[in-house]
């Protein structure tokens, strides 16, 4: 598996799949939720409407994923997971890592093989940056022999984040 970095917005990225940080409701929000959705259009949530009336009815759990349809992005779907928020006191990393693990898994059994990550929790969620790369770095590594994923891009918004994948990835 390939790992590379490329700052800017996610929802101009041509892989086969990008990773929305999404909320346990899937019905949108701000952030790069509210990017994908307004980028990609109406068809997106269309789509999870569906999964709410359907396979998720109470929501998506923190730390799993579903994919839908990209609608006008230039990627074929759009995994959404939902990453936990931040707590000082509560230890919540595992879920992180699932979000990443489960949207990794979910893009194998698409067929998908090119990924594009954003930060997941590092915005309005509250995690630390720098812990915030090392889960996405580390645990995107971890599975690389494990899924037919051929290329992982993570997307940083800013310079700062670009920064730390670089210096994570050097490691
Ligand atoms: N492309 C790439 N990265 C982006 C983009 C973009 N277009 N826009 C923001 N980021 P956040 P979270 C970065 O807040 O912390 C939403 O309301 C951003 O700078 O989008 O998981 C959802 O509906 C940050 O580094 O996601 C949830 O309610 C990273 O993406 C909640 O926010 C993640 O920030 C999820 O919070």
């Amino acid at each position: 598996m390939e790992i590379v970095v490329q700052q800017g917005d996610i929802t101009k990225v041509e892989v086969d799949a990008i990773v929305n940080a999404a909320n346990r409701s899937l019905l949108g929000g701000g952030g790069v939720d509210g990017a994908i959705h307004s980028a990609g259009g109406p068809d997106i949530l269309a789509a999870t409407k569906q999964l709410r009336a359907t396979t998720v009815p109470d929501g998506l759990a923190t730390g799993d994923a579903v994919a839908t349809t990209a609608g006008k992005l230039p990627a074929r779907w759009v995994i959404h997971t939902v990453g936990p928020v931040y707590a000082k006191t509560i230890d919540r990393r595992d879920q992180l890592i699932s979000a990443y693990r489960r949207s990794l898994e979910v893009a194998d059994e698409l067929g998908a093989k090119s990924v594009a990550f954003p930060t997941i929790s590092a915005g309005v969620y509250g995690w630390p940056h720098d812990d915030a790369v090392a889960v996405a770095v580390e645990t995107v590594r971890s599975m690389a022999d494990q899924v037919a994923v051929e290329r992982v891009i993570f997307v940083p918004f800013s310079e700062e984040m670009k920064a730390r994948y670089d210096a994570q990835l050097a490691d």
